[in-house]
């Protein structure tokens, strides 16, 4: 395989190249079971060329790939020119407490979560409220390669080229009325389906809010797919939220519902430890975490650590939405 420069890789190039060269224009759903390894794709490849990474997966990660691909999308606003993370690194390292808890935990239980069918309501402070079937609202949805940075609070980071779409199309869409300042999300909460939703060790669901400009914002995303493929379960299928100038724990995995409110919800990780988690959660390296300097980040494969950026590289994007504020002490 060539080695290019990051910057001369065009995010349509991700997708392995002879599926996209066939030019297929959204979803081609692929349909023998052993099909996946071998077009494993680039990224795949990757995973002999780059460093050695702590975050070594189990193998049951690759077996269980994805079969649905998204190919030859346009690109989506401000994407990363910087090489995306390992495949391999980027389904097996996780956070996603409804599979357990330990990083390698989701992708071992990836299987537990059955995401079809999917079905999302959009309630509250709005004039068009309704229940998507999630076939339907992919339908109509342009779907793009939208490839940005994800920090964890944990220091861990890495760059994902997500495929989604705009969170503020589907708000729209509701029509939310001038009382709606905030948006909240819930995740799945099925304790059948999940047996680690029946610890006490969260409060289920795993939920999570965003102020209305905040969701409107065009970087906020909600995605589908990750490496030009359906999500892999332990990623958040079927449907997840991305919101790449916060820390990790903001993007809402599995998402069943979204709420237009008058006042700010409060997060999972909030209700758990309030001294540690506030409800804006910016990526900010000068305020730490009682447990992390936010200073620096590793990102998944590397060994060095790197700088962290004020909203994780995002300033120039977001920053105005903060401009009034005191981002130290709302953090
Ligand atoms: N529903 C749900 N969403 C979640 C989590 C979770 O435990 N449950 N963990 C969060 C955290 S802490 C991070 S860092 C990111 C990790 O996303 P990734 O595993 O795709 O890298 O998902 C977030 N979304
Ligand atoms: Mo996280």
């Amino acid at each position: 395989m060539l080695i290019k420069k990051p910057d001369d890789i065009r995010p349509s190039e991700i997708t392995d190249e002879k599926v996209y060269k066939q030019r297929r224009r959204l979803l081609a759903v692929l349909g023998a079971g052993a099909v996946g390894l071998v077009l494993g794709g680039a990224y795949l490849e990757r995973r002999e060329t780059s460093a050695p990474s702590r975050a070594r997966a189990p193998e049951g990660a690759v077996r269980s790939l994805p079969q649905q691909r998204y190919l030859n999308l346009p690109q989506g606003p401000f994407v990363s020119s910087e090489s995306p993370t390992d495949y391999q690194d980027a389904t097996s390292y996780n956070n996603f407490y409804e599979l357990g808890s330990g990083k390698q935990k989701p992708a071992l239980n990836a299987h537990e979560l059955v995401t079809r069918p999917w079905s999302v309501s959009v309630a509250g402070e709005c004039d068009k409220p309704g229940n998507y079937d999630l076939e339907d609202l992919l339908r109509s949805q342009t779907l793009e390669d939208r490839i940005y940075r994800l920090r964890c609070v944990e220091t861990w980071s890495a760059v994902i080229p997500w495929v989604g779409f705009a969170l503020g199309n589907l708000l729209k869409r509701a029509e939310p009325n001038s009382q709606a300042k905030y948006v909240e999300f819930l995740a799945i909460r099925d304790e059948e389906m999940l047996p680690a939703q029946r610890s006490g060790l969260l409060e289920w669901p795993y939920r999570e809010g965003l102020r209305i400009d905040e969701a409107m914002h065009p970087l906020a995303t909600l995605a589908v797919g990750m490496y030009g493929r359906e999500l892999p379960n332990q990623n958040g299928a079927p449907l997840r939220l991305v919101v790449p100038w916060k820390y990790g724990f903001k993007s809402i995995k599995s998402i069943v519902a979204i709420r237009f409110l008058r006042a700010p919800p409060v997060n999972t990780w909030q209700a758990l430890q309030p001294d540690e988690y506030g409800f804006y959660a910016n990526v900010n390296p000068a305020v730490d975490h009682p447990r992390w300097s936010q200073a620096s980040e590793r990102r998944l494969g590397d060994w060095r650590r790197r700088e962290t950026e004020p909203f994780n590289g995002y300033a120039e994007q977001v920053a105005g939405l903060y401009r009034d504020m005191d981002l130290s002490r709302d953090y």
